[in-house]
């Protein structure tokens, strides 16, 4: 069955100019781009949407960097997206991901890791509405 995940392409690799690169290899491996747009993050927004992690030492630097440029929210379709997605980028660490990974080829830390990919159907139903309202969603609905 087709679900959903939300990816970002992060304030780190839109700044290198390395977002179309990105993009196009997540096509290639097959998702559909139901929605996509370009935004910089405001403060509030990003607490809120990495509120999991509220608790976490790292906290406040990823919501300084999230919110320090212009990211690429993508809203994508396929088949088993979650779990293929989180394969195509690798692992949080670019150091521990595995060859030919997106974070592997443009990641440069933990923290400024190139992408962002929603862990569950149920996270990537709730990070998908923070980003798209219904009508973006349904624009390549077909
Ligand atoms: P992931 O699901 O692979 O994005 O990774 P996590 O849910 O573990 O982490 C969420 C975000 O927190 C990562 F994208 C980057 C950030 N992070 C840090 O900045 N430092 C860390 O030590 C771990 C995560």
């Amino acid at each position: 069955m087709k679900n959903r995940t939300l990816a970002i392409v992060k304030p780190d690799a839109v700044a290198k100019n390395a977002a179309g690169e990105i993009i196009a290899r997540i096509q290639k491996a097959g998702f559909k781009i139901l929605a996509m747009k370009m935004t910089r993050m405001s403060v509030p927004s990003a607490r809120g949407f990495y509120e999991v992690h509220k608790e976490r030492p790292f906290y406040d630097d990823l919501v300084a960097f999230m919110t320090s440029g212009p990211c690429v929210p993508l809203a994508l379709e396929k088949e088993n997206a979650v779990a293929d997605y989180r394969k195509l980028i690798g692992a949080t660490d670019p150091a521990e991901a595995d060859a030919g990974t997106i974070r592997k080829d443009f990641a440069e830390s933990k923290s400024k890791n190139a992408v962002h990919g929603s862990d569950s159907d149920e996270n990537a139903a709730l990070e998908i509405a923070h980003f798209f309202t219904r009508d973006e969603l349904l624009a390549n609905k077909g």
